[in-house]
C-alpha cells in the first residue's frame, strides 16, 4: 500500500501525497496537515513508511514495534489493506 501512495517513489509519504490520498477517500483536505504532523515524528515534512506504520500501531493501542502482538500485526494487515479503514482511523480528531 506504501508504494501506491508514494507517488514520485522517493520512499516518503509528503503531505501532497497524503492530501491526494485522503480526499480520495472523501476525507477533507483541512484534516490533512494535523494528522500528517501527528504521524511525522522526527518533524521532517515527510512520512516515511515507519512512521506510518508506527501511527498504525499506536492506532491500535500499542507503541513497541517489537512487542506487537501476532494478533495486533494481523489487524495491521488488514489496515494496511483496506482504505477505508485507514479513512477512519486519519479522521480521528
Ligand atoms: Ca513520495
Ligand atoms: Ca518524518
Amino acid at each position: 500500500m506504501f508504494d501506491d501512495l508514494d507517488r514520485n517513489h522517493d520512499s516518503m509519504l509528503s503531505l501532497k501525497e497524503f492530501t491526494a490520498l485522503s480526499m480520495a477517500m472523501g476525507v477533507p483536505e483541512e484534516h490533512s496537515q494535523p494528522v500528517v504532523s501527528r504521524i511525522d515524528t522526527d518533524s521532517n515534512g515527510v512520512m516515511s513508511e515507519s512512521e506510518l506504520l508506527a501511527f498504525f500501531l499506536l492506532a491500535f493501542g500499542c507503541n513497541d514495534f517489537d512487542v506487537m502482538s501476532d494478533e495486533n500485526q494481523h489487524k495491521l494487515d488488514g489496515v494496511l489493506k483496506n482504505l477505508k479503514t485507514f479513512a477512519g482511523l486519519v479522521v480521528i480528531p
